[in-house]
């Protein structure tokens, strides 16, 4: 895909099944000659007069064989669109079929076989935004952005992908890039002009500049979060004692009917997963094999596995049985580490009257000095003020993120990683040096590195390699 960017390429850019709206969009020369074959607008346009960003209402041309169903096309002229192509997106039903038909019909007119350079073909994953990069609309590390926006799972993830593909990264790093080259072109001079009685930078200056833009660099690393940050979602383990309600529990958060339920004990013997779509975050939940709390001998290895897999969850939602108080006899010891990521319900209260359901709360309090929420999974009673409580425990967690506001992946890591030791081999070559000249062949050399550091960071030199491993990831259309 790298090596033809002379071909208009087209793609559905909604996602695959029916809805609300389908769109179909194409980048390049031959855009506007797309629009002609696909769209009749209401009124009569000349393709070739568009000079700025203009929507139209009209119909789709089909044969006599497809309906002709009502769309609207939106033409973003060159360079006024993401890709700084021409580009044409028209909006319709977002029926499969409709979209699919557009596809071919523009390929049978403008495909290959119709022309020899410059045709219309079908894009790769990831190629509208590999031409706003190579067009210059975006750095390579705002096009990692874009992967995050399609990929990101909750608001703070959404939130951080965006601050990237905006280019807060570059932004942040553009002062030191410039004074990066600014430093470079002061020690080249001194080892062109090195006859001469002028120093164009002492060794103090020079060891000074470089340490405090070192500093920045490596605050910035220290700052950043990690891009896989959230990408694993918040993990909520439903645990408790056998029969208690939790596979109930856990297909009545995620709506759906995953787990078996029975009343017969030990129904669940594994771990089981569902995603439940909450707002603003998804969350993971997973149904455990209820322990044993009076220690039968036979479910110490439930327990044991148990142990193992607490350490895993980012919350545990505790499930008791108010058909057996006292409610803190259910209680298991190995929770005790974990007491600051427990949630506590009492579970099955549409069975048990209300005075005796205040009765075994107020009893658990003051026994485990923790609170306790009445709920009825198989009705649904408090599972709202539940799901409300979830959300507030992870959410917390979720914060340091916002904060930060920095997001980094591998590759921008380990290009500044290597910025900086660049820097340090500097000013190690400078520290105690009278002249700058002396040593500016090195130093000059070295910070040439940390530029190109920088530079592969941004797209500014890259290989195709690397282009291909991040392209690889997108979806078609985007
Ligand atoms: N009345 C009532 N019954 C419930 C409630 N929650 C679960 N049950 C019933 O209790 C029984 C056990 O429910 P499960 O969800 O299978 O319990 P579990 O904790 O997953 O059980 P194990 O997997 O065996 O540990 C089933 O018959 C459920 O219908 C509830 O809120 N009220
Ligand atoms: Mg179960």
């Amino acid at each position: 895909m790298f090596d033809r960017l002379d071909d208009t390429i087209i793609a559905v850019g909604t996602p695959s099944g029916h809805g609300m709206r389908g769109v179909v969009r194409a980048s390049g020369s031959a855009a506007r000659e797309v629009a002609s074959i696909l769209f009749a607008p209401h009124f009569p346009v000349d393709w070739n007069q568009i000079a700025s960003p203009i929507r139209f209402h009209g119909r789709l041309r089909f044969d006599a064989d497809m309906p002709s169903l009502p769309a609207e096309l939106l033409v973003f002229p060159s360079p006024r669109s993401y890709t700084r192509e021409d580009v044409v997106e028209f909006h319709t039903v977002a029926a499969p079929a409709v979209l699919s038909a557009m596809i071919d019909r523009t390929i049978e007119q403008l495909g290959e076989s119709g022309r020899s350079c410059g045709c219309v073909r079908r894009a790769e994953p990831g190629e509208f935004t590999a031409r706003a990069f190579f067009r210059g609309a975006m750095d390579l590390s705002q096009v990692e952005g874009v992967l995050a926006l399609i990929r990101a799972r909750s608001d703070a993830q959404l939130r951080a992908a965006q601050d990237w593909r905006e280019g807060r990264l570059a932004a942040d790093l553009k002062n030191i890039r410039q004074e990066l080259i600014e430093m470079r072109s002061c020690v080249e001079a001194s080892l062109d002009f090195a006859d001469e009685p002028t120093n164009f930078i002492s060794p103090e200056d020079l060891h000074r500049r470089i340490a405090r833009i070192s500093l920045q660099m490596r605050e910035l690393l220290e700052r950043a979060n990690d891009s896989d940050y959230g990408q694993k979602l918040p993990r909520v383990m439903i645990v408790g004692p056998p029969n208690s309600g939790k596979s109930t529990l856990m297909n009545r958060l995620s709506g759906l009917n995953r787990a078996v339920c029975s009343p017969v004990p030990g129904t669940t013997r594994d771990l089981l997963t569902a995603v439940a779509l909450w707002s603003p975050i998804e969350v993971e939940l997973v149904d455990t094999a209820g322990v044993e709390v009076w220690g039968d001998p036979g479910e110490v290895s439930s327990r044991t596995f148990l142990e193992r897999e607490l350490p895993a969850a980012d919350l545990i939602c505790y499930v008791l049985d108010l058909q057996y108080p006292p409610l803190s006899r259910q209680v298991i010891p190995c929770l005790e580490p974990h007491s600051g990521r427990v949630l506590y319900v009492a579970n099955k209260a549409d069975l048990c009257p209300t005075e005796n359901i205040s009765q075994a709360l107020l009893e658990f309090r003051k026994f485990c000095s923790a609170s306790v929420q009445a709920i009825s999974a198989l009705r649904g009673d408090g599972i709202d003020a539940l799901r409300r409580a979830i959300l507030t425990r992870l959410t917390t967690h979720d914060q340091p993120l916002v904060e930060h506001r920095v997001v980094m992946n591998a590759r921008h890591r380990e290009a500044l990683r290597c910025a900086v030791l660049a820097l340090d081999q500097a000013r190690a070559r400078l520290a105690n040096l009278d002249d700058t000249s002396c040593e500016a062949e090195l130093v000059a050399s070295d910070l040439r590195v940390a530029l190109t550091a920088l530079d592969e960071l941004f797209g500014e030199v890259t290989t195709e390699d690397l282009l291909q491993r991040i392209f690889a990831d997108f979806c078609i259309g985007k």
